[in-house]
């Protein structure tokens, strides 16, 4: 089962899927489940659930037709057909790609019960609305069932998902089922992973060209680059494929792993959709071809990210930044920052405040970080640089705006009421007066001068 099948999903983990498939035979294969809308199920089952992957680089295309899904379920049309699939016996792995959001956290990293969507789901546990809800049930009912040996596997970007993904499930079911709760405990492997792969959106362009070269319509086409990797924690709980036939780690701590890919990847993303999309850029590619915004990348790569990975076997930070630096070149994949700049404030922490709080514990200047995050401050306040509106979509948006909405604040006084959402920034972060002043500074200049001259300014800094 997989839960929240979008375009990465079918891009990353079903194509795997598919590899392994082709390497090893077997019968494995994958009921998707959409937790909103109902589109990919209306894209997908009338092609049986065939699809296309196209894998783009400058030099050229390859497409390959992915058969690993068997079907494809909207929860919300019918939430109990969906636990019901859970559930059975035959499912050994549920996975999902449900966001960083999905997960409903509070500012401590368990479950908001205040989150509307969870306070429904504990009120109503068998008519769930939130992937959580949905697989507390499933887990409930197949306890009651005695199947056992399930693994779950989040394949979202945050740190030790699978932990993440235990916590929330535990704090929900203690509160409607603690017989569930201690079976969790127990039973449910959650191994973490990391996943590694860019999936633009899908445009109609895409479907059409896809469309010239194979004479019939895909609706459900998936772009992505290359490039693809996926790092497991060997800690499955029943069954599963042997992924590593199709070239996936599976390695017994993710933690360096997932630092690198959150940090590198992920931290330089969000530098260049922020920063990017105030100077007036619309592609990751088309930024970072302009020097200065990517001597900023290479210097935040190399100076201010990197130095806060451990070393650990099999993993090359030097090969992945310059890795990195051609994956963002990539002229073909036109994947537009204001995908990645969406809901900011659950992306920031993991991304660039974690290593910049690293940083200024070892005395380390962190210049490039204070500027991407006052960049996305600058961003939050949903004004371009000639004074138009946009939207900043993000869970946090009515309290972004409100802030965006002191009349007459300065640089200081945003940064303050910024930092005082306690589920973005933690407490040694809030109150270090050298990080307060740091991006109150960058900041300033963001408003004054602007983005472009912003960056130019600190990469003329840092290289003199
Ligand atoms: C991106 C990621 O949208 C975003 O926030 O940074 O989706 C990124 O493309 C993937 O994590 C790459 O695996």
């Amino acid at each position: 089962m997989h839960l929240g099948i979008g375009a990465f999903h079918r891009a990353h983990q079903a194509a795997i899927l598919d590899d392994v498939l082709a390497r090893t035979g077997g019968n494995w294969r994958s009921v998707g489940i959409s937790c909103r809308s109902r589109t990919v199920r209306e894209h997908l089952v009338p092609q049986d659930c065939l699809y296309t992957v196209v894998e783009r680089a400058s030099e050229g295309e390859r497409l390959r037709i992915i058969g690993t899904v068997a079907d494809v379920l909207v929860a919300p049309d019918d939430p109990a057909a969906a636990i019901a699939v859970m559930a059975r016996a035959a499912t050994h792995i549920i996975s999902l790609t449900v966001t960083e959001k999905g997960y409903c956290r509070d500012a401590a990293g368990g479950l908001n019960t205040e989150h509307p969507d969870i306070a429904h789901d504990l009120a109503a546990p068998s008519t769930p609305r939130t992937a959580v809800g949905l697989l507390t049930e499933a887990l409930r009912q197949r306890r009651l069932r005695g199947a056992t040996a399930l693994t779950l596997l989040s394949c979202d970007n945050l740190p030790q998902n699978g932990r993440v993904l235990k916590r929330v499930l535990l704090d929900f079911a203690s509160r409607t089922d603690p017989a569930t709760a201690d079976w969790i405990e127990r039973e449910l492997a959650c191994p973490s992973t990391v996943v590694d792969r860019i999936v633009p959106a899908t445009t109609p362009e895409d479907i059409a060209a896809v469309a010239e070269v194979l004479g019939c319509c895909d609706d459900a086409v998936v772009v992505t680059e290359p490039f693809s990797r996926w790092t497991i924690e060997d800690r499955f709980g029943g069954p599963r494929p042997r992924f590593e036939v199709a070239g996936a780690q599976l390695v017994s701590d993710v933690r360096p792993f997932e630092l690198a890919k959150l940090r590198l990847l992920n931290g330089s993303h969000s530098t260049l959709a922020y920063l990017g999309s105030l100077a007036g850029f619309r592609f990751v590619h088309e930024v970072i071809a302009d020097r200065d915004f990517r001597a900023l990348v290479q210097h935040l790569l190399r100076a201010e990210l990197a130095p806060t990975v451990p070393a650990a076997p099999g993993l090359d930070l030097q090969a992945y930044q310059a890795a990195l630096l051609r994956r963002f070149a990539n002229p073909a994949l036109r994947h537009q920052l204001s995908q990645i700049a969406m809901d900011g404030s659950q992306k920031l922490p993991q991304r660039l405040l974690e290593p910049a709080q690293s940083l200024l514990e070892r005395g380390l200047p962190f210049d490039g970080l204070a500027l991407a995050i006052a960049g996305w401050i600058r961003y939050a306040l949903g004004r371009d640089e000639s004074g138009g509106r946009y939207v900043v979509d993000d869970p946090l948006a009515g309290r972004l705006a409100a802030i965006a909405d002191l009349r007459g604040a300065d640089a200081e006084q945003f940064v303050g009421a910024l930092l005082e959402l306690s589920e973005v920034f933690g407490e040694p972060l809030r109150n270090h007066p050298a990080f307060r002043a740091a991006l109150a500074r960058q900041l300033q200049s963001l408003l004054v001068r602007g983005a472009r001259a912003t960056v130019r300014a600190l990469v003329q800094q840092l290289s003199g």
